[in-house]
């Protein structure tokens, strides 16, 4: 296990201050702190090594290069892809979703096909899809959650068929905190020879993921969950599938030959990735991946464990306190989506910012979740590798001083 308190001293932005308090950065879901190392290796790239990629010889180009090239290996050795080359560089989850569903999607999905999601999703693994079914007069079919937000499989196992051409589900919920059993929906879905689509935006941050072994077609995240930078978003897909879809964008990088009226394109994964990419977010991410290989991924699902039973078991004793999701933490990541009886979600967020605390409020981009739920929104508190249970104190300190503030009576 690490020490968190060391961690804490990596990360500079968590020595500031918020309304005269220190901050407490309770909204990692949304995106993560950065260490120092990984802002560090954005000033070294653009000092010392700045140059356009896969072009020119000159030994600028090159560190560039060979720098950028090599954290496409560091991604595949955290995910356990089988080649590199399966490893897309994208803007972030949203575009690699986008890509699936315009590419292999439009060449696969026909009218009367069907595409398999959960009540869980994003907008963002989900609106792509819903364009896509309009496109192709296909049909959009949801899964059942449990009372408690979890996929339920005998439900997946149902409303897959042979009409199923996509299951496109998160790893992890960014509202309910639930975590999905893909490996058990890959093996569901393949018996019916449909692709699976993983979100891994919320999961891959959190926990030890081998795309091999969930045994999906694609998995999709963003760097800047998972301690880097924003801009760069990774998508993962088989090789023989990302070799058989077209590309999504078109110009420099992505040809191999160019004659005035037809091309031929690059290999994979530079077939997918048109244009200048983003280097120098992709070097501080590759910084971003050794910090995290460094704590251990199984150190931090088991920091995330040991919040999560703290943060169940505290905000269970709140009066007037609802939490959604899972109530184990074997179930759940350490996203906690609450609300606090007759308190609008917005004045609670309010509230707590005033003593530093930063939460989420709204509908999380999961409108449709919110509907099911027949809630506005939710407060919501997440958790990452720097969190600390007197965190989770100062949060509870707060809320139970919104409730007094506004005037409300605490009853369940
Ligand atoms: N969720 C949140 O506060 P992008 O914006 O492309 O990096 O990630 C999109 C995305 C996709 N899937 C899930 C499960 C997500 O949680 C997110 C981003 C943030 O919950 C910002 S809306």
């Amino acid at each position: 296990m690490f020490d968190v308190d060391s961690v804490r001293r990596d990360f500079p932005i968590l020595g500031r201050e918020i309304n005269g308090r220190p901050l407490v950065y309770l909204d990692s879901a949304a995106t993560s702190q950065k260490p120092q190392a990984v802002i560090d290796s954005l000033v070294d790239y653009y000092s010392r090594y700045n140059a356009n990629i896969h072009r020119g010889i000159h030994s600028l180009g090159e560190e560039a290069t060979n720098e950028y090239e090599g954290v496409r290996v560091k991604i595949k050795r955290f995910i356990n892809a089988s080649d590199a080359h399966e490893v897309v560089f994208t803007r972030n989850t949203t575009e690699a979703v986008n890509l699936v569903a315009t590419t292999y999607g439009r060449q696969h999905v026909l009218a009367g096909d069907e595409i398999l999601l959960s009540p869980l999703e994003h907008h963002s693994n989900l609106i792509p899809w819903q364009i896509l079914a309009q496109e192709r007069d296909a049909k959009l079919v949801y899964c059942d959650l449990t009372e408690d937000g979890r996929v339920c499989l005998e439900s997946v196992a149902k409303k897959l068929s042979k009409r199923t051409k996509i299951v496109a589900m998160t790893l992890t919920s960014n509202v309910l905190g639930t975590i999905v059993p893909i490996k058990a929906l890959s093996a569901l879905a393949h018996e019916v020879g449909a692709v699976v689509f993983v979100d891994g935006a919320q999961g891959l941050p959190h926990m030890p993921v081998s795309v091999q072994d969930l045994d999906c077609d694609f998995f999709a995240f963003s760097m800047h969950k998972m301690l880097g930078p924003t801009g760069v978003g990774v998508l993962w897909g088989r090789a023989k599938l990302l070799e058989a879809m077209p590309p999504y964008m078109y110009g420099g990088n992505m040809i191999s030959s160019v004659w005035r009226d037809r091309v031929i394109y690059n290999q994979i994964p530079w077939k997918f990735e048109a244009g200048t990419p983003n280097i120098a977010d992709v070097v501080g991410s590759g910084v971003a991946l050794d910090y995290l290989v460094k704590l251990g991924m199984d150190n931090v699902r088991e920091h995330e464990i040991e919040l999560c039973n703290y943060a169940l078991e505290k905000f269970s004793a709140i009066d007037g306190m609802t939490i959604y999701g899972p109530h184990s933490a074997a179930h759940r990541a350490g996203v906690f989506s609450f609300n606090l009886n007759g308190v609008h979600a917005h004045d609670l967020g309010q509230i707590v910012n005033e003593e530093g605390i930063a939460i989420r409020v709204g509908h999380h981009c999961c409108q449709p979740l919110m509907r099911d739920l027949d809630l506005p929104g939710t407060a919501r508190a997440s958790f990452y590798v720097y969190t600390t249970k007197s965190e989770i104190d100062l949060l509870i300190t707060a809320l139970e001083r919104a409730r007094k503030v506004l005037g409300h009576v605490a009853c369940r």
